[in-house]
């Protein structure tokens, strides 16, 4: 909106050309989401305590009985922050700002429904996989339709470290590209399980793949690193900008020890557009190592599920995903999630190495 408001006047104010930048309205929609936060963070967390919002906690870890009651449904407060500011910063005209706000909106309208037949109507479940599954499909198949109808769109992959390796998946692109969504998703899930462990490694891969759209927008540029360019794209960093920042403005009340959660409306709507920046920047194989973390929480329960079934009943980690291994190792909770951050950040500098090591 205010890019509306303010460019039009640039012919008469020459200072408001910086209105027309990506990179300013980015850091400006980064700003404001993370004033959004932190002014209405507080406010949202007294809400959700008075409708008794709180969060079920499963008995099987000890050392989660005293989050019990903690409000959740957190993922709220990051959607108004992250659309307000998407709305005041972004180039509306823009289809692939709208595609991505589907995106993001769709799976938190999944997750929404899950969490409030659990901690509204205090079901003991909410959907099950079956019909989760069915709506993550739906949402991720529009999306990918959408990116596909357009001709111009490349259904190439390119191989991380391998700048002449670039199959053409055709129309198996598809199936692809609604893949590499519902996992992102379904992972940011099963990592949402410790205070911050989720938003943390999020705030980095926002940044991270704000970097890799802006770059594959630019033409120019995207030449010169040897991105695949993708016109028009670079808008979208605008929506990264506002992702980092309301990120930041969460992970203040989420931190341990947390006041609140973001439920499955932040875990599954996060990853769900997680896996949708790295299809709209054609940096899908990468998202597997900038989100290595969440790759590794998701690897440790297909092992775990998978070896507990063949073995007739023996487990590889004490339990998984892989923090409430460490948990059930006594490692306190606190340096489990500072570590887990710090290996997502080394992760994302190895996906920054292959913009030159190609
Ligand atoms: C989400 N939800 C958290 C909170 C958050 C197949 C199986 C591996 C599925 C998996 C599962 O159900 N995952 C889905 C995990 C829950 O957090 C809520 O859920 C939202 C995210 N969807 O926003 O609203 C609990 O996590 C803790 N938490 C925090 N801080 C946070 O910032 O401490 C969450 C956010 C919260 C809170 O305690 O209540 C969760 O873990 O339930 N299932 C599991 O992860 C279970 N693992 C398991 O059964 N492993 C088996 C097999 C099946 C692999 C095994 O190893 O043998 C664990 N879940 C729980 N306890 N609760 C087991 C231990």
């Amino acid at each position: 909106m205010i890019y509306y408001l303010l460019v039009p006047l640039v012919a008469h104010f020459s200072a408001l050309n910086v209105f027309r930048y990506i990179t300013f309205r980015s850091i400006a929609a980064l700003l404001t989401a993370l004033i959004l936060s932190i002014v209405f963070g507080p406010r949202f967390i007294q809400a959700l305590r008075r409708l008794k919002f709180g969060q079920y906690i499963n008995e099987d870890v000890a050392a989660h009985q005293q989050k019990a009651g903690t409000p959740t449904m957190g993922g709220l407060l990051l959607g108004f922050c992250i659309i307000t500011s998407v709305l005041l910063w972004g180039d509306l005209a823009n289809e692939y700002v709208w595609m991505t706000l589907f995106v993001f909106l769709g799976f938190g309208a999944l997750g929404f429904v899950d969490d409030y037949a659990k901690v509204v109507k205090k079901r003991n479940k909410g959907l099950t996989a079956k019909q989760k599954l069915l709506g993550q499909v739906i949402v991720a198949g529009v999306a990918a339709a959408v990116l596909l109808s357009d001709p111009e769109y490349s259904t190439r992959l390119a191989v991380p470290f391998f700048k002449h390796l670039t199959p053409d998946l055709g129309m198996w692109y598809l199936p692809f590209a609604m893949i590499v969504m519902i996992g992102a998703s379904n992972a940011v899930n099963l990592t949402d399980g410790l205070d911050g462990l989720a938003i943390g490694p999020m705030i980095v891969n926002a940044a991270m793949f704000g970097l890799f759209v802006y770059v594959a927008g630019h033409a120019q540029m995207a030449r010169y690193l040897q991105v695949m360019p993708v016109s028009g794209v670079g808008e979208v960093t605008v929506f990264c900008g506002a992702l980092v920042g309301a990120g930041l403005g969460f992970l203040w009340f989420n931190a341990y020890p947390a006041q609140i959660f973001m439920g499955d409306v932040g875990s599954l709507s996060l990853g769900g557009v997680l896996g949708f920046l790295a299809v709209l920047c054609k940096q899908e194989l990468l998202l597997i190592v900038v989100g290595g973390l969440y790759v590794a929480e998701t690897v440790s329960v297909i092992l775990q599920v998978g070896y507990f079934k063949m073995s007739g009943g023996k487990r590889i980690f004490r339990m998984a995903p892989l923090h409430h291994h460490f948990e059930l190792m006594g490692v306190p909770e606190s340096k489990i999630i500072i570590r887990f951050w710090i290996l997502s950040i080394l992760l994302a500098l190895v996906g920054l190495s292959t913009l030159k090591l190609r």
